[in-house]
């Protein structure tokens, strides 16, 4: 590892006050005087960035010149959150930050919360990519994120007074963004459509690409790397003589094309979205990418030599969304700079690595023939030749001609498709999951015959999370108390320290302590929740939560039918409402607004929400609140405060979870099915620790065999347990929807029909957890000592460790020497 340098910030507080100043004068043009909140943000965030300047030239001069091969992220999306407390802490700069703002009238938090929190991405995919980034930086590891600067990012939720969910659009650039640095003078262009003539491409029209840079600091390593995110303009913004016509938006035809392609994210998360929009965003991103590393490592040179190529970089593909890129840099080597095919494939297949995040088959991309072939003709000719060759390389390795039609790259159904995930794994050195359970299914199931004939290929890397913004910024007070416990911060940059606590959970004032600090997080949040929601939380209840995209596998429709079931109980007068553990329920999530079952999901939680809540039977026992607009400010504020945290994904379907990492490494503990990451969660922090329910892998297969969801099977399980019977009832016969028997029918017809995920299934299993739950949680000193332990046991999922792994097994490359100065 490269020597860790501290960050070189020794600036006092008054200095760093006189330098927000500064930058209100010179930059904004405001008085402190006149200044507002945002002002004060906009000159903080750029005064701490000019610290990291320094840094950041010296960085990306020591990529070019070193020899260590540099990794090029290529995401369609990084889910990056708010920046400047991030920024602050990597810069060294946090208390003087406090101290300065204060001395210049304002709230240290009232500035970090006039930052807009930008959602340019979807979920755990998106996420990743930032946890990524910061370790990659925090590691020394030389490295550029490459991305899309959307204009609208993930949709903003509200509910209507249905409870139904409403997506308005969320332009994060509204307010002034001080982090991205628009680079006018780097743009590329990128080209599209046309015909080829021989094996020449003529394009038909071209965008420009210009990046929008953001730093990505370090902790603590004194380096600052680079997320290029691309954004789209015209190459003629408008067209005068057409506008003297009068034609107006004729005459910016040229822009609106354009610049729709970065207009906005798609909203989906783990399903395939089939749109040419979508293929134009993935072209247009990789294709300036590609150009950026080839100028870059090779700086000023008109004929480079190209078979360096793999060792200056490497491309790593976050799922199928980048897959383009592999055509486009054999269009590259081939016809810009007149390589043989063998030389190019080389090169090519030596530069790129595939992660595949999910299971659902549906959610493998695959491209039209007819679609790629109009709008990259020569795209397409070079992904038949890769085909043609695949399916020739192949022959020498089995007879089984059933096997090599399953493989090819281009199927033969009459309207051929493209399979990303299969381009990929035949031209990737590597292809990995994201947990081991997963990397295990694709290696058996997804992804069979490839791993069948080329095994060397697969590997397995398990997520894992940044411990800077989800421990160390999230939640002070444990960090505080950590620190106190190992007698050091260094934890924060080598999370397998955490291990140090494990004698800790039997010092009973340190469990006391602990288990204080969750209750002072509670109170906080119960706070938070009432200045932005309104709602009325008790913090002396069991904070139960389950944050996450909304999505049948993830089974929220389990959650909320074990509340209604409890509910009925509690009002039929078989449970006795003493007997219970006061319980606080809350769901964060957003479904795809063309996710119809996801949608109603979302209505009966908030109509669920409404009924408990306003039942004085209920009071003070259960309640059942569901933030909107699910955003990273959430995850920060709600995780720390988090008793008991829901991974009830049906077995198999959750590739890994990194939510559920969150949580264990802030002291909550896991109800969860042996899913994802769940399973190394469990054997990591002690089966004894984590609560297990509901079918395994082998059982769900099992399941399904005997046509669980073909033979309408669920509908045993409901006639045969009564709670479960009352829960449905009750969403049927319009206890949560006015007396209107309508509004969930599609939901309760496909529990009763369907149940794809084994809903019912699994109920019984997930009830009978609970009143071990409940058990557990009544000896506060147990609960405690199991979410120290729960901390203790997670250093593993930093993904400073994932990062290593991927150095190891994917990438080849490790840490730059440490920077002298
Ligand atoms: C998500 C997976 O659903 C989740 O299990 C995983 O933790 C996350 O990626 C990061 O690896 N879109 N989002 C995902 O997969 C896809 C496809």
């Amino acid at each position: 590892m490269a020597a860790i340098t501290a960050p070189h910030n020794p600036i006092s507080a008054t200095d760093f006050a006189n330098e927000i100043r500064t930058e209100l004068k010179y930059t904004q043009g405001v008085t402190p005087k006149e200044a507002t909140v945002d002002d004060v943000y906009v000159a903080a965030a750029t005064a701490v960035r000019k610290h990291l300047v320094d840094s950041w030239e010296t960085t990306k001069q020591d990529m070019v010149n070193g020899n260590t091969k540099a990794v090029g992220y290529l995401s369609a999306e990084f889910l990056m959150g708010r920046q400047l407390q991030n920024a602050l802490l990597n810069a060294g700069l946090t208390d003087q930050f406090d101290a300065a703002v204060k001395e210049l009238g304002y709230d240290p938090k009232d500035v970090i919360d006039a930052e807009y929190e930008p959602g340019l991405g979807n979920g755990g995919l998106g996420r990743l990519a930032a946890c990524f980034i910061d370790s990659l930086a925090s590691l020394g590891v030389p490295a550029f994120g490459y991305g899309i600067q959307y204009q609208y990012g993930i949709f903003k939720q509200k509910f209507d007074e249905d409870g139904k969910q409403i997506e308005t659009p969320d332009y994060w650039l509204l307010k002034e963004n001080p982090w991205g640095h628009t680079d006018y003078n780097r743009q590329v262009h990128v080209s599209f459509g046309g015909k080829v003539e021989g094996t020449k491409w003529v394009p038909a029209w071209s965008v420009r690409a210009i990046p929008v840079d953001y730093m990505v600091p370090g902790y603590k390593s004194g380096r600052v790397n680079t997320l290029r995110l691309w954004t789209a303009k015209a190459e003629d913004e408008l067209d005068l003589l057409t506008f003297n016509k009068s034609e107006y938006t004729k005459a910016v035809a040229n822009q609106i094309q354009a610049e729709t392609i970065t207009k906005i994210l798609y909203p989906e998360d783990s399903t395939k979205v089939g749109k040419q929009l979508r293929l134009e965003q993935q072209y247009f991103f990789v294709a300036a990418s590609i150009q950026d590393a080839i100028r870059t490592f090779y700086p000023g040179q008109d004929k480079p030599d190209l078979t360096t190529f793999p060792q200056k970089i490497c491309f790593q593909l976050n799922d199928t969304h980048p897959v383009i890129g592999i055509a486009e840099l054999m269009r590259v080597l081939l016809d810009d700079y007149g390589y043989d095919w063998d030389t190019a494939w080389d090169i090519t297949s030596h530069t790129f690595n595939y992660t595949c995040h999910t299971l659902l088959p549906e959610a493998l991309e695959q491209w039209p023939v007819s679609l790629i072939s109009e709008l990259l003709p020569r795209h397409m000719q070079i992904i038949n030749e890769i085909d043609r060759r695949f399916v020739e390389e192949l022959k020498g390795l089995t007879s089984d001609e059933e096997k090599i039609d399953r493989m090819r790259i281009i199927s033969t159904d009459k309207e051929p498709k493209v399979r990303m995930a299969y381009l990929a794994t035949a031209a990737g050195q590597h292809v990995n999951g994201v947990a081991e359970l997963h990397s295990e299914l694709l290696k058996d199931v997804t992804l069979k015959d490839f791993s069948d004939l080329f095994p060397q290929k697969f590997t397995n890397v398990t997520n894992g999370v940044t411990p800077r913004r989800f421990v160390k910024i999230a939640n002070p007070r444990m960090s505080d108390l950590i620190t106190e416990g190992l007698g050091t911060d260094a934890w924060i940059s080598d999370l397998e320290m955490l291990k140090g606590l494990v004698p800790l959970a039997d010092d009973p004032e340190f469990v006391k302590k602990f288990a204080e600090v969750k209750k002072a997080n509670k109170r906080d949040f119960a706070a938070f929740a009432k200045r932005k929601y309104g709602f009325d939380v008790d913090p002396n209840t069991m904070f139960n939560s389950m944050i996450k995209r909304l999505h049948e596998y993830k089974r929220q429709a389990l959650k909320i039918l074990s509340v209604i079931s409890t509910y009925a109980n509690i009002k039929s007068g078989k449970i006795n409402p003493d007997d219970l553990v006061p319980r606080t329920v809350f769901f964060g999530a957003k479904a795809a607004p063309g996710y119809y079952l996801a949608k109603q999901t979302i209505q009966l939680i908030n109509n669920v929400s409404r009924v408990i809540n306003n039942d004085p039977a209920v009071k003070g026992k259960l309640a059942v609140y569901f933030p909107w607009n699910y955003n990273i400010e959430l995850a920060e504020n709600l995780i720390p405060a988090t008793d008991l945290d829901e991974q009830i994904s049906q077995a198999g379907k959750e590739a890994s979870g990194t939510g559920n990492m969150k949580f264990a490494l802030n002291g909550a503990l896991t109800v969860g099915t042996l899913d994802g990451a769940n399973v190394e969660i469990r054997n990591l922090v002690g089966a004894e620790n984590f609560f297990l329910f509901g079918m395994n892998v082998d059982e769900v297969t099992d399941l399904y065999a005997k046509g669980y969801d073909t033979k309408g099977l669920s509908h045993d399980y409901y006639e045969s347990d009564p709670d479960l019977k009352q829960a449905i009832d009750l969403v049927a016969d319009g206890t949560f929807s006015d007396g209107d028997k309508d509004t969930y029918k599609d939901l309760v017809n496909d529990w009763l029909t369907k149940d794809y995920f084994m809903t019912l299934a699994d109920f019984r299993s997930y009830m009978d957890i609970q009143s071990k739950i409940e058990e557990t949680y009544r000896d506060e000193q147990k609960w405690a000592r199991m979410a120290v332990l729960n901390v203790a046991n997670s250093g593993y999922f930093s993904s400073d460790r994932s990062i290593e792994d991927y150095l190891e097994r994917v990438w080849m490359t490790g840490p730059m020497p440490a920077h002298r100065a």
